[in-house]
């Protein structure tokens, strides 16, 4: 399925430095940034700065050094939150189901709290 990416999209203005953010770790090809609603204690948003609507997207179109580059980011971005000790959920919605809000692939990683057993 081709994509098409709507460069006018929030995480896009952040790419650009038209809206600040607050910035967890920048690296070669991605961009980590605290949620402006967080919805745990942590709750820290990983973007590819590529224009990539969703993982899918990403995947089939992304360099191998832009998937290495992110990959590594999502990890030290766990580490670097200090969540490993008490665990922590990593979500990538997609599409209309599931309710992606901005059309730029982000990893939300949330922790800090216990997160229940199921995703909603
Ligand atoms: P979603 O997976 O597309 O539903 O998540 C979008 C997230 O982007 C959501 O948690 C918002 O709070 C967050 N966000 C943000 O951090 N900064 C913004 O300017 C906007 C949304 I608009």
């Amino acid at each position: 399925m081709p994509y098409s990416y709507d460069d006018q999209n929030i995480f896009a203005k952040i790419l650009r430095g038209e809206i600040p953010n607050k910035t967890v770790l920048e690296t070669d090809h991605s961009l980590a940034f605290h949620d402006i609603q967080p919805q745990a204690p942590v709750h820290v948003l990983v973007i590819p700065k590529g224009p990539y609507v969703c993982y899918d997207h990403f995947a089939q179109e992304a360099s191998d050094a832009e998937i290495l580059d992110y990959t590594r980011a999502i990890g030290e971005v766990c580490r670097m939150t200090g969540v490993e000790d008490g665990g922590f959920r990593m979500i990538a919605n997609a599409g209309e189901a599931a309710i992606q809000e901005v059309p730029h692939l982000h990893v939300h990683i949330l922790a800090g709290r216990p997160l229940g057993r199921m995703l909603q």
